[in-house]
């Protein structure tokens, strides 16, 4: 049986792939930082059928130590300083997770086996001011944040080694994806969240930046079947990951509120705040290489990404009512 190494295992993206690999007959070993409390909430369900190791993309020997350990076959590195408004404020650290970290693992796998095969997590925010539309895999990057800049380091360094020491690297340039696995503080969760609230009587506003920009959000769970496809292949490349459809975070207004036939328009206040000091406008993917090459395609469309996220929330906060942990009293 193979064995798969992931890094950020407690992300929205690790515990889904983690799910996919453990199907597909893996032994998973996840890396973890250490934390003062464990935050295993997305691997609860899955925690007796992975090992868990400890280690930090800051720290070098805790990466060599693992590989030498659990002698994995594949390695898929998710972990990064992933939320784009901390990388303005926390630019340094973004780039010691963001992009160091890469190179911190790519070195670890040169020296301990260059036969494993190395997924690297890249992003669409490389394309930032976008040059082209839409966006394949040879657009010119144009990053516009921290976080974007540190993801261009991280793709050109996996092509270096594999350019350099010929090891299967590939980067997944992966546009947004979501899920109810989703960090509450993107903005497609803030908003679902919010939409149940609001239904249960639990909140009345929400407040946003930019309504105005585009994104082409997918579903995670299809969006991790990409990266490992990715990775058995006879040859490396990088790929873009994306639906090819684009909406603004108006429209995604639009559609949640819509599902629990509320008017968005009522509760949603525009927050200066939460402006960024620089936006990316507009992205849209264009996967088709994807389609050809790996036969990979999205199944969520974007009005089902909205329901399925909305419906999940109403779940939650449902029970928290019925167990009294949130009432309406506490508006
Ligand atoms: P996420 O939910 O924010 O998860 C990030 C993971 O990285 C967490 O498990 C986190 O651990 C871990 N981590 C952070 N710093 C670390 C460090 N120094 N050492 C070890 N682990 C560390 O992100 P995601 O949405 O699953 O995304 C997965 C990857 O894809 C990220 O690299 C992200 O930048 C990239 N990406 C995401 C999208 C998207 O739309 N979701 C699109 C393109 C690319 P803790 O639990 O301890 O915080
Ligand atoms: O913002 C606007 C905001 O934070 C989307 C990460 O996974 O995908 C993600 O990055 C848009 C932006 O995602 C709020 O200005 C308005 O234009 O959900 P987001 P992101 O920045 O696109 C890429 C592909 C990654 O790689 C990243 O790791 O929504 N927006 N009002 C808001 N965004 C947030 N978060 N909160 C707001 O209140």
């Amino acid at each position: 049986m193979p064995t798969a190494l992931v890094t950020g295992i407690t992300g929205q993206d690790g515990s889904y792939l983690a799910e996919l690999l453990l199907k597909q007959g893996y032994t998973v070993v996840g890396m973890v930082r250490r934390t003062s409390t464990i935050n295993f909430d997305r691997i609860r369900h899955i925690q007796q059928e992975i090992e868990i190791v400890q280690g930090d993309l800051l720290d070098q020997m805790s990466l060599i130590s693992i590989l030498q350990d659990y002698r994995p076959d594949e390695v898929y590195n998710l972990a990064a300083q992933s939320f784009v408004p901390t990388s303005f404020t926390q630019p340094v650290l973004t780039g010691e997770f963001t992009a160091l970290g890469v190179t911190r693992l790519l070195d670890a796998i040169r020296i301990v086996d260059p036969s494993i095969r190395f997924y690297q997590a890249s992003s669409s925010e490389m394309f930032g001011k976008v040059r082209e539309v839409p966006q394949t895999e040879d657009t010119a990057f144009f990053p516009r944040s921290p976080y974007g800049v540190a993801k261009v380091y991280g793709h050109w360094i996996t092509v270096n080694y594999r350019e350099s020491y010929g090891i299967y690297a590939c980067s997944g340039i992966l546009f947004n994806h979501e899920s109810p696995r989703r960090g509450l503080e993107f903005v497609t969760h803030k908003i679902t969240n919010a939409v149940a609230k609001i239904k249960l009587g639990l909140s009345n506003e929400l407040r946003l930046g930019n309504l105005d920009s585009r994104r082409d959000w997918g579903y995670a769970p299809d969006y991790v079947r990409a990266m490992w496809l990715m990775l058995q292949q006879e040859e490396p490349d990088d790929f873009v990951i994306a639906t090819g459809e684009t909406h603004s975070v108006r429209d995604f207004l639009e559609v949640a509120f819509g599902h629990a036939e509320l008017d968005w328009q009522e509760f949603v206040v525009q927050d200066d705040s939460l402006y960024r000091p620089a936006e990316v406008d507009l992205l849209v993917g264009d996967a088709s290489k994807a389609g050809r090459k790996l036969g990979w395609e999205p199944t969520v469309s974007f009005a089902e990404l909205a329901r399925l996220m909305v419906k999940d929330d109403l779940e939650y906060w449902r029970q928290q009512v019925e167990q009294g942990l949130a009432s309406p009293a506490t508006l």
